[in-house]
């Protein structure tokens, strides 16, 4: 602006009184200030015809002569004459190097000396640290900050004290800030602002508040393996300042404010991961430490040991329930997969007329949505069971299962269901066998199998069963008044005249006729199949569509 007016005035004055040269002195220090990159006007003005017009960069760059410029930046540099009386110096894409004083001169004298300078975005050059400061300890905050113009520091506070002693306030302007800290366990953080008329920075100080630690949550999870064995997952966090270094001990060994030497030290930092046997009761330490105190907090791992070891219910809460709506009722596992719920795993499902029992859902295999109710791979449960065993199920869900009888038949008399059976040979060959409908009836009528409508690659071998009875070791119902075939053969099914299949015989048996069977899979006498699961779907839940069912 001081240039224009000052460029202005010499140039009325040029016009009006006609004279040469038009400023009698060079003593206007005119500033000219451009960002980085635009286009600098540095005005002269020489009113004379035969002039001779040169602008130097100071301390002895010639830049030009008259309207040509001979300077090596003369690619950015030209002389501009908007009027007749005009020498104005352009510098495009203006740089650093650019700054610094220019002299306009006609002949030896000088018309006009204009400084260019850059105008520059606030940054800061130094500040404090974050802080960690004793209780009611006095701290100077700095923050220092260059640019052009020279930008304003002014300090806010994160979150202002209510209290009216408290020294911060918002908008305290200089480049440092005294403050007083406030009490235990206090943490806050300081603004500084440098800002100028290209624009501002801000930098955020912490303050903490040295303080003892303190335990914010603990808790646990259990992923359970196949077997006994189960992987714990403890995990706890704690606040503190300096942060708590996190140590987790068995509850039985460790003692509160005693000497550590010779605890039973599990691990350290916020996640515990950890072996228990299903029938554990534990008490873990959680332990948080810093410099200022100690705090602890115990978590106790119940698993109750099953009064009955057959009862499949039993067990440590399903982990894989937390991705259920609150208070939902799913009644199968395509119904848990409906609701959210796409990872295989343990689930409670509420079939109507059930208070609800936990199943194994595949959410994976075919889209998923299937309710798992047999599952063998390695022989360690036994499946040669009576009646009881079967009506309510065996075994673990986590590992080899019948699910039971009676779910089989609540949840597959909910609607219309397909089975499909996944069978593995020692070879690892995949089979399976899917059936459009599925379904088994009550207690009273035995458990009663229906199967129809194949598809797969395993064969069609579950049709000789369709019709069917249910029969175990203790209850012959197949039919055949010469044969007990559940002894025979060594398992339970739905056996009668016709047997190509026998899922739940003896696991791995030398013999032929006792071993998991399915006709033309692993039957050559030698080999066996050593993964079978079987599993039901929900088509739709009309019933009657279906007119084959009984
Ligand atoms: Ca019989």
């Amino acid at each position: 602006m001081t240039a224009l007016i000052a460029c202005a005035i010499s140039f009325v004055i040029a016009r009006g009184l006609a004279v040469i040269p038009t400023l009698p002195e060079y003593d206007r220090n005119v500033n000219v200030e451009v960002q980085k990159g635009e286009v600098a006007r540095l005005k002269c003005l020489v009113a004379s015809s035969d002039a001779t017009v040169k602008w130097i960069k100071e301390p002895n760059l010639l830049i030009s002569i008259n309207m040509h410029v001979v300077s090596p930046l003369k690619r950015r540099m030209v002389i501009q004459k908007p009027l007749a009386s005009e020498w104005n110096l352009l510098i495009n894409h203006v740089r650093e190097s650019d700054t610094g004083y220019y002299t306009c001169r006609n002949g030896d004298l000088v018309v006009s000396r204009v400084q260019l300078r850059l105008l520059e975005l606030p940054t800061f050059l130094d500040t404090s640290e974050d802080v960690i400061a004793d209780e009611n300890e006095s701290l100077r905050l700095w923050c220092n900050a260059t640019g052009y113009p020279t930008p304003i520091v002014t300090w806010y506070e994160r979150t202002p004290s209510q209290s009216p002693d408290d020294v911060v306030n918002t908008g305290v302007v200089g480049r440092m800030l005294a403050i007083q800290t406030g009490s235990h366990g206090s943490d806050d953080a300081y603004i500084c602002n440098a800002s100028n008329s290209i624009g501002s920075v801000t930098k955020e100080i912490r303050v903490r508040v040295k303080s003892g630690p303190v335990i914010q949550t603990c808790d646990s999870s259990q992923v359970m393996l196949h077997g006994d064995n189960a992987i714990l997952k403890l995990w706890c966090n704690a606040t503190g300042t300096p942060s708590p270094i996190l140590r987790w001990y068995l509850g039985a060994s460790y003692q509160y404010g005693k000497s550590q030497q010779g605890l039973h030290l599990l691990g350290e930092g916020n996640l515990l991961q950890t072996t228990v046997s299903r029938y554990d009761d534990a008490v873990f330490v959680c332990e948080a430490t810093n410099i200022h105190g100690v705090a602890t907090r115990e978590i106790r791992i119940t698993a109750k040991p099953p009064s009955d070891s057959n009862n499949i219910q039993s067990g440590m809460p399903p982990l894989s329930q937390d991705c259920l709506p609150m208070n939902s009722r799913p009644t199968d596992c395509q119904d848990v997969k409906r609701l959210g719920c796409t990872t295989s795993g343990i689930y409670i499902i509420y079939p109507a007329g059930t208070d609800g029992f936990r199943v194994r859902c595949d959410q994976d295999t075919s889209g998923g949505g299937w309710t798992v109710f047999q599952r063998r791979f390695d022989g360690d449960v036994d499946f040669y069971q009576k009646w009881a065993s079967y009506q309510v199920g065996f075994g673990d869900l986590e590992s080899e299962f019948w699910l039971g009888n009676q779910q089989i038949y609540m949840i597959s008399s909910q609607g219309w269901y397909e089975l499909r059976v996944d069978l593995t040979d020692a070879k690892g060959h995949a089979w399976f066998a899917t059936y459009n409908v599925f379904r088994v009836s009550d207690a009273e009528k035995k458990y009663r199998l229906f199967v129809d409508g194949y598809n797969g690659n395993a064969g069609n071998n579950f049709k000789f069963n369709s019709g069917n009875m249910f029969s175990t070791v203790d209850q012959d119902n197949d039919n055949v008044q010469a044969t007990d075939f559940s002894s025979v053969l060594k398992g339970a099914w739905w056996y009668g005249e016709t047997n190509e299949s026998n899922l739940n015989a003896r696991y791995n048996s030398s013999l032929r006729t006792e071993r998991i069977f399915w006709k033309g899979i692993a039957d050559d006498g030698q080999s066996s199949v050593v993964l079978t699961e079987m599993k039901m779907r929900k088509w739709v839940d009309k019933r009657n569509i279906y007119t084959g069912f009984p």
